[in-house]
């Protein structure tokens, strides 16, 4: 897919590219001779990028996506799979995916699945995962887990009910069948369906809307349709967004200084608002 946007380095990695271009984080796998499946190291610069993105003010919205045409990732790589999880470089079993789908989820900014072809297992999640997915007409969806000994009972079962009900979501994974692109959207876990060559076009389209919201409002709304899902989890993370509001406050400056101040705080000139 040639690319009418200059996208610059943020950082050399070995299994993904991490890349910035015009508000834009771009964390794209980079693993196409294994249809982008994921190694403990993917997931680990996976991470370290998405950490970026939380941390960098330039950045407003992230794409995750995979290179090529062919998929956007076929999850976690059987190659490396060993007893207790996917073994690394350090001999070490894990299944750190699970923290990149928490960081994705927490990210206080939106993040795109920008799904370029397959969409399979624990790629499939990762999609699931996002907050938006916008997918070319050559995307497939489905899981394999109950075919290739493994699953996800986490965001991966129970955040894709949500979007496609719980009898649909039984199938996908029951079944392990494959869906196209068109059937994903109808089911509800797709924004948009795009020809291959217009995807990262009508991905960017979509990030510059968004780029041109209310940071904060759009941090907040995501907050708010996480903690009706996420438990103690998901409330913690909405009051800590209360609570960064609240620190912009006077009334909530009038305490710290009283304290600095060796005074009693006077709150009675606040307002109680019906
Ligand atoms: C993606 C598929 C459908 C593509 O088929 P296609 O186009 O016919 O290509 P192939 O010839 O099959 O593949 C080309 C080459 O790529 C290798 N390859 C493909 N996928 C993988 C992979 N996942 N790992 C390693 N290699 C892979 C092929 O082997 C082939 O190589 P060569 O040329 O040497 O033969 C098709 O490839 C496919 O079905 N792939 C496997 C999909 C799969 O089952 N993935 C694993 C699913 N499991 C997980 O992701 C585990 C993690 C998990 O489920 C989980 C558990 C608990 C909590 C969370 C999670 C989570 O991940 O979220």
């Amino acid at each position: 897919m040639a690319s009418q946007y200059k996208w610059e380095t943020i950082k050399e990695f070995e299994d993904i590219r991490f890349e910035y271009c015009e508000g834009v984080g771009k964390i794209t796998i980079n693993r196409p001779r294994y249809r982008n499946a994921f190694t403990p190291q993917t997931v680990q610069e996976m991470i370290e990028a998405m950490d970026h993105c939380r941390y960098d003010e330039n950045i407003g919205v992230v794409i995750l996506t995979g290179e090529g045409d062919k998929a956007f990732c076929s999850g976690g790589d059987q190659n490396v799979k060993g007893v207790g999880g996917y073994v690394g470089k350090d001999g070490v079993p894990r299944l750190n995916v699970l923290d990149l789908q928490k960081k994705i989820r927490s990210l206080p900014k939106p993040v795109v699945a920008m799904v370029n072809g397959f969409a399979i297992g624990g790629g499939h999640v990762l999609h699931v995962v996002c907050d938006l997915s916008i997918a070319s007409e050559n995307a497939i969806f489905g899981q394999t887990g109950p075919k290739v000994g493994s699953f996800d009972g986490g965001f991966g079962s129970s955040y894709l009910a949500r979007h496609v009900g719980q009898k649909k979501a039984r199938e996908i994974w029951f079944l392990c069948k494959q869906y196209s692109a068109q059937e994903a959207c109808e089911m509800g876990m797709v924004n948009k369906v795009v020809p291959f060559e217009e995807l990262e076009n009508e991905t960017m389209e979509w990030c510059k809307i968004m780029l041109e919201r209310s940071p904060l409002a759009l941090r907040m709304v995501k907050a708010g349709l996480n903690a009706e899902l996420d438990g103690q989890a998901g409330i913690q993370e909405l009051a800590g967004n209360a609570t960064l509001l609240y620190y912009f406050t006077e009334e909530a400056q009038e305490g710290k200084k009283a304290f600095l101040e060796k005074r009693k705080p006077d709150f009675s000139k606040y307002p109680k608002f019906p």
